[in-house]
């Protein structure tokens, strides 16, 4: 009889034991957190009211996109993040795209900073005729897309951080 709760008592340990290293079919990767600053390009405005738009490209896998928000200094954190070697393209309104590649995420990974240039008003990812466009439509308001510098007004300074963009694009 001794032996027979013994033998239930290590079927038992060993079904526990399997329960936890292989119920899910061992698909459980370990998650972590990136951070980092993300530098909006000529803004005045609060960094905190600007999303930005964060696609981690695993390679060779899938892509998945999340919208993180930045604190008023531009920092910013993401959790959840599946180990493995991402590009990570960061992407905000009326910014070009950055993408910081080739990062190896095996644990919480910070400094991950991208610092992305202003004037591309239609998103696009290139800054041209296409955003002089609108910012001529709103010239002298108040519309967001336009206020690239986020003073509140779309005037000169916009058209200024236009100029001296001109022509430049984004990371693909
Ligand atoms: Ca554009
Ligand atoms: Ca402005």
């Amino acid at each position: 009889m001794q032996r027979l709760m013994l033998g239930f008592l290590v079927l038992a340990v060993v079904l526990a034991v399997c329960v936890g290293c292989g119920g899910g079919g061992g698909s459980a990767i370990p998650v972590a957190t990136i951070s980092g600053k993300v530098t909006l390009g000529g803004y005045k405005g609060d960094a905190a009211t600007v999303p930005v738009v964060l696609e981690l490209r695993k390679h060779g896998l899938s892509t998945t996109t999340a919208t993180v928000n930045l604190d008023s200094a531009g920092y910013y954190s993401l959790g959840g993040v599946q180990y493995g070697t991402y590009d990570l393209a960061f992407k905000a309104s009326h910014w070009l795209r950055r993408v910081l590649k080739d990062v190896v995420i095996n644990g919480n990974v910070s400094g991950q900073d991208a610092s992305l240039i202003n004037g591309d008003i239609d998103g696009d990812n290139v800054v041209g005729k296409a955003d002089y466009d609108i910012l001529q439509l709103d010239w002298n308001t108040s519309a967001p897309r336009s206020d690239v510098n986020g003073d509140g007004l779309v005037d000169l300074i916009d058209f200024g951080y236009l100029m001296a963009n001109w022509g430049k694009a984004g990371d693909p």
